[in-house]
């Protein structure tokens, strides 16, 4: 079974991990304007934490379908202040950028974990975490925000964003940064119709057969609608389902905005399973 080194934070995985989302972006799809300022998503997160985030993932810039980008400036202003209030909250800390200097000066201001929507593929990003000890998600999408969800196409969507991965596994080795430092995240909802959403959940365990540790983002998305019909802010149930199939196919981190439903759930599971 993967380890996973974020850091100074060092997980035996024999459990699977909560990690709580915290947005602080006035446009999330999920939870838009909520934490916007810097106290309310301070205070966003340490809620999460008293509900069981075992790692805290912090964002300034949506991703949503149609996301206008954000300039590096302004999304320096929302992340920073809240990790460097978060840094010693006992927890890794992510930041959720694709942006190469503030992942540097994330983990700087006391970030453990980079999670980037793009996979370190902007120029200088397999540098930038490289050069630090901090964790990386590597994240597969097809397209951009702004036009991700309008034509999603594979030929075999299971086989395609396995090799992405497994590539880009191989780059982030080849820069120097250590498989027990990597986690691969088929990306729910980033160019995908809710076919393809629903074979990489089913297939899941083709991912974890790669070897490195696979988180799984499936809280609240609108393949959740979907399939329930409910709106955003009544897919509670619907994502705890989801997370649990996820863990059950092999994902050991759910990134999730619904952490305390999340933990109960999971604890049953851990219960049954109790992983060696
Ligand atoms: N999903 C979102 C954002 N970041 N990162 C990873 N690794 N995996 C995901 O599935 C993922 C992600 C979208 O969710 P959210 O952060 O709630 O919304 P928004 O992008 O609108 O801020």
């Amino acid at each position: 079974m993967p380890h996973l080194v974020c850091g100074r934070f060092q997980f035996a995985l024999n459990r699977p991990l909560i990690m709580g989302v915290v947005n602080v972006t006035p446009d999330s799809f999920s939870d838009g304007g909520r934490s916007a300022s810097t106290p309310a998503a301070v205070a966003h997160a340490r809620m999460l934490l008293e509900e069981g985030a075992d790692i805290l993932d912090i964002g300034g810039e949506s991703t949503r379908p149609g996301a206008p980008p954000v300039a590096l400036e302004q999304e320096r202003r929302r992340v920073l202040p809240v990790i460097e209030a978060l840094a010693d909250c006992g927890v890794p800390v992510s930041v959720d950028t694709q942006k190469p200097a503030l992942m540097q000066e994330a983990v700087a201001a006391g970030a453990s974990m980079v999670n980037d929507v793009n996979a370190l593929a902007a120029p200088g990003a397999l540098e930038a975490v490289a050069g630090t000890t901090a964790a990386i998600c590597l994240m597969h999408k097809q397209g951009d925000p702004r036009t991700m969800q309008q034509d999603p196409h594979y030929d075999d969507v299971v086989r395609e964003v396995r090799q992405f991965l497994a590539a880009r596994i191989a780059a982030a080795q080849a820069a120097g940064i250590g498989h027990e430092r990597i986690v691969i995240d088929p990306g729910f909802g980033f160019g995908k119709t809710l076919e393809h959403n629903l074979a990489l959940l089913r297939e899941l365990g083709q991912f974890a057969a790669l070897g490195t540790v696979v988180l799984a983002g499936l809280s609240r998305k609108s393949m959740l609608g979907k399939i329930t019909g409910r709106d955003v802010g009544e897919r509670v149930y619907a994502g705890v389902a989801a997370a649990l199939i996820a863990v059950e196919n092999g994902a050991r981190i759910v990134r999730v905005h619904d952490v305390a439903a999340t933990r109960d759930a999971l604890a049953v599971w851990n219960a049954v399973k109790t992983l060696a």
